[in-house]
């Protein structure tokens, strides 16, 4: 693994975030888009690669973090967010950020979802939602569609649709939003916003499939998709959120749902061994050789 040495701070460029291996995604993945601008909104906000992890379970799209300057983790399908939990934990200093899929987060990975929102770890949450299981060619998520025809449903599948937003909001997500890969600038300030919100913050967005759901193309999102900003929409308030996140059909919102007013103090800031700063930096007790068998036992 190669360590970041900590460079003097600098005006930062979208490519000071990529790394020399470039995405492998299908010509026009929606998760293209997710990249960019996220990369993008690191260099805006000026985080220094060596002070951001992003990590990612398992699915096409999460394969990010490998496409990403900063440290990171492609870890177990489903356990994005258990290992971004441990890793804010011992150093709450680093900005995290989550990645991963619609499969990844709201199907194997949904416990660790709601227990990450309920203990409000303070990170974001990206989300590549285009409803159908990519990596494995083409089976049947938690938000396909009622009635959708996929490898795993050839008669249609006969389950509801999972609804993340509603389920963020019932679990004390302070932030909770939603973007389309098709509309980069928008996005953009939903990042912005997630990544500075203090406390666990979601950000959904839809990343169509372009190889294995032909159902829900960029097409069927730009005839559907409106922006709630555009739309009076007070993101201050959880019942109007929660009035919203139940919206699907014909029109579809984008953009920020809710955004805590009085946000809850994230775990980082109320558990009493964090208080002097963070675990890494204290004294393990441990011999420099001790150290070493340690980590070696791990590799
Ligand atoms: C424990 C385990 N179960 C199943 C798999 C197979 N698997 C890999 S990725 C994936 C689903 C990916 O779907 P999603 O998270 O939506 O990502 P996408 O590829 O659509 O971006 C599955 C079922 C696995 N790798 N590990
Ligand atoms: S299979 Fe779908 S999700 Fe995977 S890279 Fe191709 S277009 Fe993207
Ligand atoms: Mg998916």
């Amino acid at each position: 693994m190669t360590t970041l040495t900590a460079p003097a701070p600098r005006k930062l460029e979208l490519k000071n975030f990529k790394a020399d291996v470039a995405p492998d995604w299908c010509p026009g993945c929606g998760d293209f888009g997710v990249l960019n601008v996220l990369q993008k909104a690191c260099a805006e906000l000026e985080i220094q690669p060596h002070e951001l992890l992003v990590v990612s379970g398992i699915g096409c799209s999460s394969n990010l973090p490998g496409f990403f300057r900063s440290y990171g983790v492609h870890s177990l399908h489903g356990r994005a967010l258990a290992f971004a939990t441990g890793a804010k934990l011992a150093n709450h200093a680093l900005t995290v950020i989550a990645t991963g899929g619609d499969g990844d987060g709201y199907g194997i990975g949904l416990n660790h979802f709601i227990q990450a929102m309920r203990r409000n770890i303070n990170l974001t949450y990206i989300v590549m939602n285009n409803e159908i299981y990519g990596l494995t060619t083409g089976q049947t998520s938690p938000t396909s569609e009622q009635g959708m025809t996929t490898k795993s449903t050839p008669n249609g599948n006969l389950e509801q649709m999972l609804n993340p937003l509603a389920l963020a909001l019932a679990s004390g997500c302070g932030y909770v939003a939603r973007g389309f890969s098709g509309d980069p600038k928008h996005l953009l300030k939903l990042y912005m916003d997630a990544i500075q919100y203090p406390g666990f913050a979601l950000v959904d967005v839809f990343s169509p499939c372009v190889t294995f759901n032909k159902q829900n193309t960029y097409h069927w999102f730009r005839d559907r998709v409106y922006r709630l900003e555009d739309n009076g929409h007070d993101a201050g308030s959880f019942h109007g959120a929660m009035e919203r996140a139940m919206e699907w059909g014909g029109k579809i919102p984008i953009g920020l749902f809710f955004r805590n007013p009085n946000p809850r103090p994230s775990l980082d800031k109320l558990d009493p061994a964090l208080q002097d700063g963070p675990l890494v930096g204290k004294p393990s007790g441990l011999s420099a050789e001790q150290r070493r068998e340690l980590v070696a036992e791990f590799m």
